[in-house]
């Protein structure tokens, strides 16, 4: 931007950086003993989903082994695996919940 570096010279037409925060996926892993009622009511109760869209999603995470449940910030996607994992645990289920950089 025209700006004189420390030698004087001129630095022309520095690209203006508009940092967006980097996202992160959090997905929802299958096991072979928590109720498929209860993870659908886990993607009702923590990621606002319809009935039908947490049942749609459910059964992907049963047939394909996973599932990104949603993309969010950093401290948003801490907060929904840390209320997922609680959620499961106080109830006695083995369900796993992490999340990945996108
Ligand atoms: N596989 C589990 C069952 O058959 C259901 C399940 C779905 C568990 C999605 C975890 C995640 N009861």
């Amino acid at each position: 931007r025209d700006d004189p570096g420390s030698d004087g010279a001129t630095i022309v037409d520095t690209k203006p950086k508009t940092k967006r925060p980097p996202l992160y996926k959090v997905l929802l892993l299958n096991d072979d003993y928590t109720p498929m009622e209860f993870v659908v009511h886990v993607l009702e109760r923590f990621f606002g989903m319809n009935h039908a869209q947490a049942f749609e999603i459910m059964l992907t995470v049963h047939k394909k082994g996973l599932a990104v449940v949603g993309v969010f910030s950093h401290e948003v996607a801490e907060t929904k695996v840390t209320q997922v994992m609680d959620f499961a645990r106080r109830h006695q289920h083995p369900l796993q919940c992490t999340m990945e950089k996108e």
